[in-house]
């Protein structure tokens, strides 16, 4: 449990605005308080997340605040996507946040500068930011875009506007020579980020941010293999949670308690305990990334008396299933084996995308999932288009798929749920 501290001054100091972060936090400790404390036989060590969840906007800001104060830590760099590579901030003495865009907030202010049929994550990042209610944008020194989706790439051109901006160039194509352009890419990213933070990159330092990153995602990794048993021994709200902690917890603590939440996991696996009665149809999710606090649809799974058990998804598999080789000597060689480990990630802003559909046929058999449901965000034409794919790559290797296009409002829930619970039904 957080202290008894009153962070409003902290807020205040952040420029926010006080009475409607007020207002948000209670929402989403109402939301968080009803889906996630309501679960039945969470795994113990799963209190870890209750612990993320209550400190996010407040111990963990303090804390982040606290390490640049006393000169632990050089800038707090925030970033929206998992192209982004959070060694290289590491490597500079700076913490890396991922900005949550989860919710809608000041939609009335995000449309007099985006048009209305923008996807829901683009317009929270505007909205927290215009809204003045996000302390993770505000208390970000630099804040890190990527030319991936067109709506992203022009967003950015309005949120530079408002906080301190670099954004990456993405390529939309993998062969070689788009490998040549990205690795120079996260070679100038490195520069920008030295000199922001003040710090010379040195090989020591990168390689020990390399190893501190691998360790997390080697975590997370192990947490969900234990999802392939049945009865799953984790749902997925709360395996959601663990990368939606991971872009914004501190690195070696959220490593320790993804490592803690494994091992209990696999002790229930080898005891035949589960979150829901072994048989539960078990699914597989892929799609568009949940933004904390989005977990509309694992809600709706769940209660319709599935399982969630994996995430083909920037908010899942895509943010852990890659590591970077520790091999490299040098900065040279170590930012080039990054930057090898990030053009691994199938976001469907790649043409062809073919590995993504291997990807999510290959995770729904190793978990033995009876389904897939795959997602796009209302307006997200990359995944939307996607889809087709992703149904005819499901249908050709027999596994039953359903897609839903949603936002973050509640008003579809009731028709969402009833059609989820017919696809349960049916597989
Ligand atoms: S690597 S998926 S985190 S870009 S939902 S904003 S695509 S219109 S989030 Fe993503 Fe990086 Fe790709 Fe992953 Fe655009 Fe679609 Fe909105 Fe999206």
């Amino acid at each position: 449990m957080a202290e008894e501290i009153d962070f409003h001054p902290m807020w205040e100091s952040l420029g926010m605005n006080l009475a409607d972060h007020d207002m948000l936090l209670g929402a989403v400790g109402q939301m968080y308080g009803d889906i996630f404390l309501t679960q039945n036989n969470r795994p113990k060590s799963t209190s870890y997340l209750d612990f993320v969840a209550t400190n996010i906007h407040s111990g963990r800001i303090k804390e982040m605040l606290d390490k640049k104060e006393a000169g632990e830590a050089t800038k707090i760099v925030g970033s929206f996507c998992v192209y982004v590579p959070e060694e290289i901030v590491l490597a500079c003495d700076g913490i890396p946040v991922g900005l949550c865009s989860g919710a809608d907030w000041a939609t009335d202010k995000v449309e007099e500068h985006l048009p209305r049929n923008t996807c829901p994550l683009i317009k929270s990042f505007a909205g927290f930011k215009l809204g003045e209610v996000c302390p993770y944008i505000e208390s970000s020194d630099l804040v890190v875009g990527e030319n991936t989706c067109d709506g992203k790439k022009k967003a950015y051109e309005f949120f530079a506007t408002q906080k301190n901006m670099y954004v990456m160039d993405i390529p939309n194509v993998h062969d070689e020579s788009t490998l040549v352009t990205w690795k120079a890419e996260v070679k100038k990213l490195a520069a920008k980020i030295e000199e922001e933070c003040g710090v010379k990159i040195t090989p020591e330092r990168l390689k020990a941010a390399i190893r501190a990153v691998n360790e997390k995602r080697r975590a997370l990794q192990r947490l969900a293999a234990t999802r392939a048993a049945d009865p799953a021994p984790i749902s997925g709200l709360d395996s959601l949670l663990t990368v939606q902690a991971a872009f914004m917890d501190d690195t070696p603590r959220l490593t320790g308690a993804i490592n803690d939440m494994a091992a209990e996991c696999e002790q229930r696996v080898e005891a035949g305990e589960g979150v829901a009665p072994k048989g539960t149809k078990r699914i597989l999710y892929t799609g568009t990334p949940m933004a904390v606090p989005n977990w509309k649809l694992f809600n709706l799974i769940e209660n319709a008396g599935g399982v969630v058990v994996g995430e083909e998804s920037c908010t899942g598999s895509r943010y852990y299933k890659d590591l970077v080789d520790e091999s490299g000597e040098t900065v040279d060689k170590m930012l080039d084996a990054i930057a090898e480990r990030y053009f691994k990630i199938n976001c469907a802003v790649f043409t062809p995308n073919d590995q993504r559909m291997k990807d999510i046929v290959q995770m729904a058999k190793d978990l033995h999932a009876d389904g897939i449901v795959d997602v796009a965000l209302q307006f997200c034409t990359l995944y939307e288009m996607e889809s087709f794919a992703v149904e005819k790559a499901a249908e050709e290797a027999g596994i039953p798929f359903m897609h839903i296009t949603t936002d973050y409002a509640g008003e579809d829930a009731g028709q969402l749920q009833t059609r989820i619970e017919a696809f349960l039904e049916t597989i």
